[in-house]
């Protein structure tokens, strides 16, 4: 089995590159990235098996000739940040609309079996006592940019598995967190701010709800669809790991050695959603996957360890991403 992993440099499609390098010994693996500001080569450094193009997914005969000569295509290359996507729109309509339609044209040409990475971000926000979590059959109702761009990404899928025949599957997962997360989402930026001696910044109240996977676990998600998974249907991810902003915050303060109220609230995100939350159940009764990290104040230590043994990974990262967020007030 060849692999091409698009956005295989990024927090998650490095984490998935990983798990397959271990779990699957006799996979060839190949990394399709562009390694824009939120890709790092470093991330997928040294691993025997693994290959890297740098390439744009917007890139039709680059694309095509990747996809040409491997046997499946997991697709989580994307523009990702919501913050991003109500400052710059574009880059979001360019890679995750024109970039997956490419996707899709060069899979349909080659007859590759496809796996496409989403968000639950589509599905819109929850009320903070919703008793019904977001299921496959909950209708698209996206916020941002980021998420209206994802949304229009996995109708392109659908409508080229139904009118083409293309061998795809769709998976939506909750918020990620764990190792090689850029500085700029929520948990790393807290935890590096905390280390370059600055206080933690919550957006708003900081009541909004967020359903928290380990990027391990989405991996062994995706990695179950990709291989079990039925053709043209949808599988929602996530761990039953709702909390709070607020929580988050302090759980992070508290691990760091710091009192749990000593962060600064700043502007909110304009439509900042709400809440979300996911319900697994067709992906734990039909595939019988299973997260392996339960305990999210043992993963979010995991974390904080790894960002403090790792400061050379995210250094480079971090003025240039603070210098945005002032702009922004944020
Ligand atoms: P990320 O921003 O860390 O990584 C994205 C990667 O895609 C980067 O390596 C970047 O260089 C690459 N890329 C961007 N544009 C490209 C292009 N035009 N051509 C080739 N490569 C390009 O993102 P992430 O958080 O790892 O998210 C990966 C996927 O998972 C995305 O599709 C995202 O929508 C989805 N997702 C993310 C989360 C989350 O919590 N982060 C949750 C659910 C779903
Ligand atoms: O400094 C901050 N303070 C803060 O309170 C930042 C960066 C964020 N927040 C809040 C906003 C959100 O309610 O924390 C929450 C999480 O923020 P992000 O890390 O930006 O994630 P979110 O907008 O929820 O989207 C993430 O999960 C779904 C990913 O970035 C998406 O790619 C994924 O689809």
């Amino acid at each position: 089995m060849r692999v091409l992993v698009t956005g295989g440099a990024g927090f998650i499609g490095s984490n998935f590159v990983r798990h397959v390098h271990r779990e699957r010994p006799d996979w060839e693996i190949v990394v399709y990235d562009l390694l824009t500001y939120a890709g790092d080569a470093r991330s997928v450094e040294g691993l025997e098996r693994v290959e890297l193009i740098q390439a744009d997914i917007c890139n039709e005969a680059s694309i095509d000739a990747a996809v040409a000569a491997t046997d499946a295509v997991v697709h989580f290359a994307a523009e990702s940040h919501n913050d991003n996507s109500l400052h710059s729109p574009w880059p979001f309509v360019s890679t995750n609309l024109i970039g997956t339609y490419q996707v899709l044209e060069a899979v349909r040409r080659h007859g590759r079996r496809l796996h496409h990475i989403s968000t639950d971000e589509v599905y819109g926000d929850l009320e903070l006592d919703d008793p019904q979590k977001f299921t496959p059959q909950t209708a698209y109702n996206p916020s941002s940019p980021y998420s209206s761009t994802k949304a229009g990404s996995d109708l392109l899928v659908r409508a080229w598995v139904r009118s083409f025949g293309v061998q795809a599957t769709i998976s939506n997962c909750s918020n990620n967190y764990g190792p090689y997360q850029h500085v700029e989402k929520f948990i790393p930026r807290q935890i590096t701010e905390l280390l370059d001696g600055r206080r933690p910044k919550l957006y708003g109240t900081g009541e909004n709800v967020r359903d928290w996977i380990h990027a391990e676990d989405h991996s062994s998600g995706v990695l179950a669809i990709l291989e079990r998974g039925q053709i043209g249907e949808t599988y929602l991810i996530g761990a039953d790991g709702e909390r709070n902003n607020r929580e988050v915050v302090a759980l992070i303060l508290r691990l760091m050695g710091h009192e749990p109220d000593a962060f600064d609230h700043v502007n909110d995100r304009p439509g900042h959603d709400l809440r979300y939350a996911i319900d697994a159940s067709r992906l734990r009764e039909e595939l019988g996957w299973r997260p392996s990290y339960r305990d999210f104040e043992q993963g979010l230590a995991a974390t904080i360890s790894w960002y403090r043994e790792h400061e050379a990974w995210w250094r480079p990262q971090k003025r240039e991403t603070e210098a945005r967020y002032r702009v922004l007030g944020r």
